[in-house]
């Protein structure tokens, strides 16, 4: 069995001082960066999105961070601007170790859709090529650490248990934005995946 580490979004805006900050972000770094050593592969997740990005409230007239609207795809969560492709917010946290990975996944870079899974954008059903590499990779497990545990990781996780991996999300190399119980949503709708939380 082929086993990869899938590092969620461990970028400056998730971490505290950014624009989407979850609450200690950066304190799952090091940790991260001591378990790569054990996998045949590393991938990195980047959320890249186009300034004026149909997810942040600032595009939508009344409507503040953390509201809900209706989309052709779905609910969505409106958010502060973040991950804008090429700010230093968009960049990995300084300390994380990116000369490990073999493979940096953009995610979130269309205007009109968001995607917090690395599988598939949050119509569920247009890809990212994740599955594909991992496919022609012959890998079979997946770790999954990193931010948000309730929105990026939990997605990434349910998609990977969905599609057949073997997912276990390290939940003490995870942090949570934590929205109205999202998190304790997230923990439940996982176990139901039949993704391993260790
Ligand atoms: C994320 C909200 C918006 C995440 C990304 O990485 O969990 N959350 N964009
Ligand atoms: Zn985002």
């Amino acid at each position: 069995m082929t086993q990869a580490l899938i590092v969620i979004d461990m970028q400056n805006d998730f971490c505290p001082g950014g624009a989407l900050a979850v609450p200690e972000g950066d304190g799952i770094v090091a940790g991260i960066n001591a378990l790569m050593d054990d996998f045949a592969s590393v991938i990195l997740t980047q959320d890249w999105h186009p300034a004026g990005h149909s997810s942040f409230a600032s595009g939508h007239e009344g409507m503040e961070p953390f509201e809900m609207i209706e989309m052709p795809y779905g609910a969505q969560v409106l958010w502060p601007d973040h991950c804008v492709q090429g700010s230093t917010g968009a960049a990995f946290h300084a300390d994380l170790d990116t000369t490990r990975a073999d493979m940096i996944l953009r995610k979130g870079y269309r205007a009109q859709i968001d995607s917090y899974s690395a599988f598939f954008e949050n119509d569920r059903e247009t890809p990212t090529g994740l599955h594909g590499y991992l496919q022609e990779r012959g890998i079979s497990h997946l770790t999954m650490a990193g931010l948000a545990t309730d929105f990026c990781v939990a997605y990434s996780a349910m998609d990977g248990a969905r599609l057949g991996y073997d997912v276990v999300v390290r939940e003490g190399l995870c942090r949570a934005i934590d929205l109205d119980g999202s998190l304790e949503a997230a923990m439940d709708a996982m176990k139901d995946a039949g993704v391993r939380i260790a």
